[in-house]
């Protein structure tokens, strides 16, 4: 065994060494004597990369000629993040690939932060599907993950003044090792234009524009490098020839219009999350994408097996969120336009075909489409909606449904100006409908899906979130994986429910030791990257208190600030009181659009500039705001933070994934009775975690009656002095008014019940302090998350999609022996 921990690899060192050098040579045109950490990154990962594409042609070879049924997994969202490190870790390369760079004069650390990080995803919703394709590929499911290949990803966040500014990421200016152009598998897609019928009844759709979409595929490693699997993101081309008669004649712009529209579909990821997009090029890209896959399916399929009737027999098609939905309406396009396949045969082919995540309540995100330019841009679809509505709602009708039950099951939202509900269309066009935590799962069939659960029942389904071990805790944090694999063996690498046998190590002194020891010097990386980037000094020793993930006022980082502030003041009100040193540390992407939440984003970092400054507090409290949050950072802060805050408002964070790669990096949650905190607590035990405020039984009829902040306020002075003190301009004496609209606004409606858990967070922090002051409780606590969160790996969701919704085999991951 080598330090991966795995098989020793492939190749010999000498191998490898010649590889990469002849990668440097012919193929980045690099001298090895004088190559930059560019070259060598360039030169390893196309070293990486073939070892990669033989077990790709290998797990390709392996699924045409068995015919195994393959997933199909639809995501406007894939958050990779950096690869190589990724790829080296489960070929089991890590170790050799940095014993061989360092013979040649390179730095692995070094060559692995050449990558950029690719953003293309917004949060929770693309990174799961990039943990998803992950562990797919490492219990080896046959999968495709389908999505849009951005030029630009999520943006870059600057901190000027203290506020977000954004500026484009541009992750390919330098080209992408990773990626394959496939210049040979591209499909024209259609929109607006207009519908005819043919001579034989069929209809034919003459769209008015075309765009193609070219595939570039990735391949995504599974552990042990026994299974790869594909990432197809669809690029867009103009097809309308450039016009030169009238680039010739000087209009320039006028020659190039078509093309900048077509191409503008893969140009930009769109920077929301659960904030209203609403906008055409939006739903260009949903409808792109979607029927590029289809397509792209059918293709393979006819290829294959020759007959569409056994589509459901040999593909799953996961629609993450309603972003893909409008494929229900495409394939039945697909099968019955243009194959001349039966209705009624196309639906339950499609239905048998699809199942649907929701991955959000928020009203703001559930995705719905003015009917007009449903009509205007994909007319063809817009008819085909009608009629699966048509007999969705006769056939409810005929099981007696009233005509509210009908006009909330409908597809078409006759209230808002006529819409349709895409959340709708997916539901009904798919067999199975989950949601991704417990209570997320129990509200969806409470609330947004109510009314289609009573007309299909039995279609709701649970399937908690994971994430990927193998990223979140191998590779961010090797030296704690070494601590357990040298205390419970290398087994729990293949089955993490094995981290169990850590819980007799909880109370024994040495092993809690050995466990802070490990965790100071990742806290000691932290602050050289915090000092780097925001020139703050935070002493590792400190109890490191981090709240990372969208900054969205239903996640309520303005409650974390708010007991900062109070924490603040205790402190001054009493510098030689017996305090727990604390960082407070904080990052997040604000939507750009999304004014309150920027507004925040300014509060924390005015926050900070004022605590930090005064030296009343200099050795208790330091304020931090990391700027830029992205994967790459997430894997150097979670295995630093001794205190992960999971506060959001009860019923509104649908699972969270972040609370449980902190918790299975030891840290201890502070956090509500919402999504997934509610399991984990189940798992670590009420008495290993800090649980506060109100539960989601009250939380939601209160947020619907409304709830009176001005009493909350009124009785507690901590709360009213915090205010106070932002509203006033303590933190913005510059402008001392700047947060007196977002105090006020707070007051006049406190929508996600702020005022109203203060108290409860406020007390339930002080219980944190004291346990940080009792060491061997501290680390007995942590040890037992670590060794609880087993459940929450990744592999354990895939199994059970792979079993209750897709029905494929999901390999084991144990190796033989
Ligand atoms: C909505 C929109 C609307 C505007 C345009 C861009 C955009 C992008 C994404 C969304 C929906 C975001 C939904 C989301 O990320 N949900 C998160 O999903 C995680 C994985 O299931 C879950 O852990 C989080 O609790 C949930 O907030």
């Amino acid at each position: 065994m080598n330090q991966d921990c795995t098989p020793a690899p492939a190749q010999d060192d000498a191998a490898l060494r010649d590889a990469i050098l002849s990668k440097m040579i012919y193929d980045v045109g690099g001298r090895e004597e004088r190559a930059s950490p560019r070259d060598w990154f360039l030169a390893s990962t196309l070293a990486a990369r073939d070892g990669i594409v033989d077990r790709w042609r290998r797990s390709n070879n392996e699924v045409a000629s068995s015919g195994r049924k393959q997933v199909c997994y639809l995501s406007l969202e894939f958050l990779i993040g950096r690869l190589l490190s990724d790829a080296l870790g489960n070929l089991g390369m890590t170790e050799q690939m940095r014993r061989v760079l360092h013979g040649l004069g390179a730095d692995l650390e070094e060559v692995f932060a050449q990558e950029p990080d690719a953003a293309l995803g917004n949060g929770g919703l693309g990174r799961l599907a990039a943990c998803f394709m992950e562990s797919m590929a490492s219990l080896s499911v046959p999968a495709i993950g389908y999505g849009i290949r951005y030029e630009n990803g999520l943006f870059r966040q600057l901190i000027r003044d203290g506020q977000q500014q954004e500026v484009p990421e541009d992750w390919l200016s330098l080209g992408n090792p990773w990626e394959f152009e496939r210049s040979g598998i591209t499909y024209d897609i259609g929109f607006g234009g207009h519908v005819t019928v043919g001579p034989d009844e069929r209809m034919i759709w003459q769209p008015g524009e075309v765009v193609r979409a070219i595939a570039y595929d990735i391949p995504v490693v599974g552990w042990r490098g026994r299974w790869v699997n594909t990432l197809r993101l669809w690029s867009a081309r103009a097809t309308d020839p450039l016009r030169l008669d009238a680039f010739n004649s000087g209009d320039h712009v006028g020659a190039l219009a078509g093309r900048v529209k077509a191409e503008a579909i893969s140009r930009v990821l769109y920077p929301g999350d659960e904030s209203p997009a609403g906008q055409e090029l939006r739903l260009r890209q949903e409808y792109f994408f979607a029927s590029a896959s289809l397509q792209d399916l059918i293709r393979r399929h006819l290829r294959l097996h020759g007959d569409l009737s056994t589509l459901p027999e040999k593909y799953s098609v996961q629609l993450n969120d309603t972003h893909p939905a409008i494929g229900v309406a495409e394939l039945m396009r697909l099968l019955v336009d243009v194959h001349g396949m039966d209705w009624d045969e196309a639906w339950e082919i499609g239905r048998a075909t699809f199942s649907y995540t929701n991955h959000t309540l928020m009203p703001e995100a559930l995705e719905s489409w003015p009917v007009s330019l449903m009509e205007r841009l994909l007319p063809r679809n817009m008819q085909i909606i009608y009629m699966i509505n048509a007999r969705h709602l006769e056939a409810a009708r005929a099981a007696g449904a009233s005509d509210s039950l009908l006009s909330a099951a409908s597809l078409i939202d006759e209230h808002h100006g006529r819409r349709v509900r895409m959340g709708h269309l997916a539901f009904i066009g798919s067999h199975k409908v989950n949601g991704v935590s417990a209570l997320h799962t129990g509200l969806m069939k409470s609330t947004v899906f109510a009314e289609l659960d009573r007309v299909c029942p039995g279609r709701i389904t649970n399937k908690t979130n994971g994430i990927t071990f193998r990223r979140w805790l191998l590779r961010a944090n090797a030296p704690l994986t070494r601590l357990i694999t040298d205390t419970i063996g290398p087994r729990v690498l293949d089955d993490p429910e094995r981290l169990a046998d850590l819980i007799p190590h909880a109370r024994d002194a040495g092993f809690q030791e050995s466990f802070a020891r490990q965790r100071l010097e990742a806290k000691q990386n932290l602050a050289r990257i915090v000092h780097l980037r925001t020139g703050v000094q935070i002493d590792p020793h400190a109890l490191f208190d981090v709240q990372i993930k969208r900054i969205h006022e239903y996640k309520r980082q303005l409650l974390n600030i708010l007991h900062t502030v109070a924490l603040y003041n205790a402190m001054r009100a009493q510098p030689m009181g017996n305090w727990v040193p604390r960082v407070k540390l904080f990052a997040g992407k604000a939507a750009p659009s999304y004014h309150r939440a920027k507004l925040i984003i300014r509060l924390a970092n005015d926050v900070a500039r004022v605590v930090n400054r005064d030296p009343t507090v200099r050795n208790l409290l330091k304020v931090v705001f990391l700027p830029n949050y992205n994967v790459t950072l997430a894997e150097n802060i979670i295995p630093a933070a001794d205190l992960s805050e999971q506060i959001s408002t009860a019923g509104l964070e649908a699972s969270g994934t972040g609370n449980m790669k902190f918790a299975l990096n030891g840290a201890l949650t502070i956090g509500t009775m919402d999504g997934a905190n509610i399991e984990i607590s189940e798992r670590v035990g009420l008495e290993n975690i800090f649980i506060f405020g109100l539960d989601a039984s009250v939380a939601v009829p209160l947020r619907r009656d409304g709830f009176d902040a001005r009493a909350a306020v009124a009785a507690s002075d901590e709360l009213d002095a915090a205010l106070d003190a932002i509203a006033s301009g303590v933190f913005s004496p510059e402008e001392p008014d700047r947060y007196k609209g977002l105090v006020e606004a707070l007051l006049a409606r406190d929508d996600f019940l702020v005022t109203a858990d203060f108290d409860s967070y406020l007390r339930t922090q002080r219980q944190v302090a004291s346990r940080w002051q009792h060491p061997a409780d501290w680390w007995r606590s942590a040890v037992l998350n670590t060794a609880n969160v087993g459940w929450f790996s990744s592999d354990r969701t895939i199994r059970d999609y792979a079993e209750e919704i897709w029905r494929v085999p999901a390999g084991l991951a144990t190796p033989p022996g």
